[in-house]
């Protein structure tokens, strides 16, 4: 018998510059799978991730939306962060522009989000040794930063699992449930 109970859904989004790794680390993280060949995303593709509270019965799922980087699906993407739980924002540690564009990605994230969300930056790449000084230097102070690789499935599993925390850990504090007196929460 499954006694798998889902307590509860929650919506991820990554963002990001095209290129960046997004859909790559997604395919790293859920499949662990990389391919070297760039197929850009067309809109989003939603992907679910189930994973278990450590020492309780819950489980939840995350359902991913890894949206498009291109510029051209700035004016759909919009409406794609409506009820999202976290969004993790990548850049490419090799290319200095989708550096500088974190800021604005989470500008759009703040204003098409209907509330404030946990946020994590995301620096992949790191196997590649071109402008690896890039990662020396979080790009916006006030939000974690982990440097990953989706290529060597390095720090993936850390960068998903550091929002999942914090944010089931803001829920569980929210519904002031037993749960709430652990300052950290982790998964199985
Ligand atoms: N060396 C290396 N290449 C990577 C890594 N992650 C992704 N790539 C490559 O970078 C290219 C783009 O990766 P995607 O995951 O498709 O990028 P994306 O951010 O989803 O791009 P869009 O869907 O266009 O927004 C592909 O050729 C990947 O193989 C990494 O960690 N290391
Ligand atoms: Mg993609």
């Amino acid at each position: 018998m499954d006694r798998k109970v889902i307590e509860t859904s929650l919506k991820i989004i990554i963002i990001g510059d095209g290129g960046t790794g997004k859909t790559s680390l997604v395919n790293q993280f859920v499949h662990k799978k990389f391919s070297s060949i760039y197929k850009t995303t067309i809109g989003v593709d939603i992907t679910t991730y189930e994973t278990s509270v450590k020492n309780t019965a819950k489980t939840i799922r995350f359902v991913i939306w890894d949206m498009s980087g291109q510029t051209h699906f700035k004016k759909f993407r919009t409406h794609f962060y409506t009820g999202s739980s976290g969004a993790i924002v990548v850049y490419d540690l090799t290319n200095a522009l989708s550096y500088r564009n974190i800021s604005s990605w989470i500008k759009e994230c703040h204003n098409s989000s209907n509330k404030a969300i946990p946020i994590i930056i995301v620096g992949n790449k790191a196997d590649l040794d071109e402008l690896q000084i890039l990662h020396t230097k979080p790009p916006v102070q006030e939000y974690p930063t982990v440097i990953t690789s989706a290529k060597n499935n390095w720090n993936v599993e850390k960068a998903f699992f550091s929002l999942f925390e914090t944010i089931v850990g803001q829920i569980l504090v929210k519904k002031e449930e037993q749960l709430a007196e652990t300052t950290h929460v982790s998964f199985e």
